[in-house]
């Protein structure tokens, strides 16, 4: 990233959330800040103090009393002169207000503007601004704590982490490339693959971490999949704990896609119960089908529900899965069997004997989600991103082929160049290396006034 020059226009916006409150904010940010503060208040503003003004309007006429605090660059959550307005909670007060400081020389912010000018300032770095979009928009306990944690720049020092020990790296075989005649005896040192064996570790650490982040934050995705009249809506109503989806005994009953979020022990669980699957000359029932297919390839986790059975011939459904998938067959129905509920991690799968009409084996179920969603993690779990894991796995990448160039070509300068890209690829997590495109689409999906 380049060296930022300041801004020249003042940001302004009513940063607390719409409608009737006790209190409202309006935010103000840059260089004419400290004007405005001596206009409003009608002279300079101590710093971090709460003074009680009278916000009055440019003819004199009172627009709302409060409080007015004012905090210097660069110790403000920008990096710049910050204005803080604490009105009544009315929305039609805080627009006068608002409008009132544009008045005074500021204009309109973009949504997300205050924490770019943050993430350009140095206050923060990209994955702890994406963060605070995270622990705002959270809907859970242990997202929130994520969340927090990353803002914190807990997931931001072990992205620091790696790029030391791959630079580290990087400069040991630059070294050997500087002397082209000893270079194939200087690669070949075991302390090179030593660091590499230590990079890969670490890295699948990362990656491990990383996913775990997405679940925190996005909720973990489920698709409730099988043949027809296997139970799969039954089983969402269970998880759900309502009649959310009709339950028949007539076999095709759920035609199209149906959406649960729900929270098992503060944790989201965002749930599919789909189609089920046949070949069927019904037109509706066919796209249902092609969509119950899709949420398949989208969702963290396939739940197969199936019976005792079909269970055999019913696993072919989770055989072409993309391999990060989480999969769980569920054979229900032991009711109508002499078999106890029972639980058995097998290489295709994590299979669980249950029968959702009685209930009995589902808590094995639902304690198998909580554990893929990242519960009871521990204190460091930390909330990421998908475009994290993506950047992630690209460095994972580069890994690969730094190791195969070494043990197989001996070339240094390429291995070099892969070393190269793949600490391009994590500056992209921290926002050490990022484009204005990166940065538009990654702000304007925070709120206004943030
Ligand atoms: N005995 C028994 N019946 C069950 C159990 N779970 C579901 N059923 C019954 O199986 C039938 C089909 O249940 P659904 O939940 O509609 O099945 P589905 O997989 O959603 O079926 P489609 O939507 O047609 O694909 C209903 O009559 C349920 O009451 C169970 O554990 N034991
Ligand atoms: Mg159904």
């Amino acid at each position: 990233m380049t060296a930022h020059a300041p801004h020249e226009d003042t940001i302004a916006a009513i940063a607390s959330a719409p409608g009737a409150a006790g209190v409202g904010i309006v935010r103000v940010s840059g260089p004419h800040v400290p004007a405005i503060a001596h206009a409003l208040l009608g002279r300079s503003p101590e710093p971090r103090h709460a003074h009680f003004a009278a916000f009055r309007d440019a003819s004199g006429q009172l627009i709302d009393r409060g409080l007015l605090l004012y905090f210097p660059a660069p110790a403000s959550y920008t990096g710049e002169h910050v204005l803080e307005l604490q009105g009544h909670g009315s929305a039609v007060l805080l627009d006068t207000l608002l409008r009132r400081v544009c008045g005074l020389g500021a204009r309109l912010a973009r949504p997300g503007e205050f924490t770019e000018r943050a993430f350009l300032n140095g206050k923060l770095d990209l994955a702890q601004a994406e963060a605070v979009a995270d622990l705002i928009a959270a809907r859970s306990q242990a997202g929130a704590r994520a969340a927090l944690q990353s803002m914190e720049g807990v997931f931001s020092r072990k992205v620091e982490a790696l790029l030391q020990s791959l630079i580290a790296l990087r400069v040991h075989i630059e070294a050997a490339i500087d002397f082209p005649e000893e270079e194939i005896d200087f690669l070949a040192d075991p302390a090179i693959a030593q660091q590499l064996t230590t990079l890969r570790a670490k890295l699948d650490d990362l990656l491990r971490e990383a996913q775990r982040g997405v679940r925190l934050n996005d909720g973990l995705r489920v698709a409730i999949v099988g043949r027809p009249n296997a139970g799969k809506s039954s089983l969402l109503n269970a998880l759900a704990g309502s009649d959310r989806a009709i339950v028949t005994d007539i076999a095709g009953t759920t035609r199209d896609v149906l959406r649960e979020s729900i929270s098992l022990d503060g944790i989201t669980l965002e749930l599919a119960d789909t189609a089920g699957l046949r070949d069927t000359h019904d037109p509706v029932e066919r796209e249902g089908v092609r969509r119950a297919h899709g949420e398949r390839e989208r969702a963290d986790v396939v739940i197969l529900v199936t019976d005792a059975q079909h269970a055999d011939a019913d696993l072919a459904w989770l055989r072409d899965l993309p391999p990060a998938v989480e999969r769980i067959v569920v054979v229900n129905k032991i009711d109508l069997d002499t078999v106890t509920a029972h639980v058995e991690q097998r290489t295709d799968a994590h299979w669980l004997w249950l029968s959702v009409k009685t209930g009995v084996g589902l808590d094995a179920l639902r304690e198998r989600l909580k554990q893929l969603a990242g519960a009871g993690s521990g204190e460091g779990a930390f909330s990421a991103r998908r475009r994290h894991v993506l950047a992630l796995e690209q460095v994972s990448e580069h890994h690969a082929r730094t190791a195969h160039v070494l043990a197989v070509t001996h070339a240094g300068e390429l291995a070099a160049e892969e070393l190269r890209q793949a600490q391009h690829a994590l500056g992209e997590i921290t926002g050490t290396y990022s484009s204005d495109d990166l940065l538009g689409a990654i702000f304007s999906s925070f709120c206004i006034g943030k």
